[in-house]
């Protein structure tokens, strides 16, 4: 594996002595390593990612999404003065001067980005200033890209945050039943129909033409913001393979949904699974501080049901994964997505009750 990961690097212009490459297990979806190189008597270190093609059908999209977004991003926060080096990211381009490179017959796709010095990421975190730090990453985000052209992006995943059709897909799955699992989880298959009206109220409203479209992130979990190693302060926000055309309380909502949560996303004590209010309101003040001002009226009253959306929505993606058979999701054991699926599926409904509380934090904070 060494000389392939070397070889890759080599792909995109790097140069030094290779030392050695580690995994990085977070994410369910592409495969990530961490390549370290040695050249000017010091460590140089690399991200190298393997994109998951059965996920992203068009992954040159994808790719000219991020570099569009990261140009953007970047000519914007040199504007006030300062190296964007440690803020946005890098990818680096081969000969052919792509951001990519693709090694034939199924070898796959791959991209290389410079890894951010001195930064580090959270999968799980009690650190209430952190959470803060990451609502205010993911609401800059949204500010820098405020007047991007929105139509200019190409659609990644199609459909992709469309509760409406997230529903249609699992009802289709269910009746395929391809794994015959369908039948072990009536119980969920159920739970999860009862939460359609609420889940998909925002994708109708949004149709309706009451909340309005902007570039968002569509993957808000606090492992895809950097951070700095010692002073926390945020410094980037990375995994731009959703950059889309989307809802601002979808942002919110998914935040909230993997970073408010009591437990990990595939705890299996569910009598512990809860939404940690204090977490709540630390994200919440970091997000609303930053973009509060820009929203409009609908966008403000319709933030916290957007955690509620994005919670079902995920946990229902989980569930119907587990019925097709494990196809999308990476999974650790037999019934990971399924653990997964209950795990949202509590976190849910303790949302549902205290979605007014929710709410009224919200506009504490606007
Ligand atoms: C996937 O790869 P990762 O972990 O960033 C998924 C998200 C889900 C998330 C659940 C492209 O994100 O939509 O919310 O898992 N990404 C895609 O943890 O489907
Ligand atoms: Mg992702």
């Amino acid at each position: 594996m060494d000389k392939k990961i070397e070889s890759l690097c080599r792909q995109f212009g790097i140069e030094g002595d290779y030392l050695r490459y580690e995994l990085v297990v977070n994410g369910h979806i592409n495969t990530t390593y961490k390549v370290y190189f040695w050249r000017d008597n010091e460590e140089k270190d690399y991200i190298l990612q393997r994109i998951n093609t059965y996920v992203f059908k068009n992954p040159i999209a994808v790719m000219n999404n991020i570099s569009s977004v990261t140009e953007y991003i970047r000519a914007k926060i040199k504007l006030g003065g300062i190296s964007a080096k440690r803020y946005v990211l890098h990818y680096y381009k081969n000969v052919e001067d792509d951001n990519y490179y693709i090694i034939g017959d199924q070898g796959g796709f791959w991209r290389l980005c410079r890894y951010i010095d001195n930064s580090v990421t959270f999968n799980e975190t009690d650190n209430l200033k952190v959470i803060e730090e990451s609502g205010r990453a993911f609401g800059n985000f949204q500010l820098h890209l405020a007047d991007y052209p929105v139509k200019d992006l190409h659609i990644a995943i199609p459909h992709f945050h469309n509760t409406v059709k997230r529903y249609e897909t699992f009802k289709e799955s269910i009746a395929k039943n391809e794994s015959g699992r369908a039948n072990l989880v009536k119980e969920e298959i159920a739970e999860y129909l009862k939460l359609e009206e609420i889940s998909t109220k925002m994708y109708k409203m949004q149709r309706a033409g009451e909340l309005p479209l902007r570039v968002t992130h569509n993957d808000t979990k606090c492992n895809n913001v950097l951070f700095d190693e010692s002073s926390f302060e945020n410094l980037a926000v990375i995994d731009l393979d959703t950059v889309m055309p989307g809802l601002v309380a979808f942002d919110f909502g998914d935040s909230i949904r993997f970073t408010a949560n009591t437990c990990a996303e595939d705890e299996t004590d569910l009598s512990k699974v809860k939404l940690d209010m204090n977490k709540y309101r630390a994200f919440t003040k970091g997000f609303i501080e930053t973009v509060g001002k820009t929203l409009c009226q609908k966008e403000k009253e319709t933030m916290a049901l957007g955690a509620i959306t994005m919670t079902v929505e995920c946990g229902m993606r989980f569930l119907t994964d587990y019925i097709d058979g494990d196809k999308y999701f990476k999974v650790d054991h037999e019934n990971h997505n399924l653990d997964r699926a209950r795990c949202q599926l509590a976190l849910a409904k303790d949302m549902i009750n205290h979605l007014d509380e929710m709410q009224k934090i919200v506009e504490e904070y606007l």
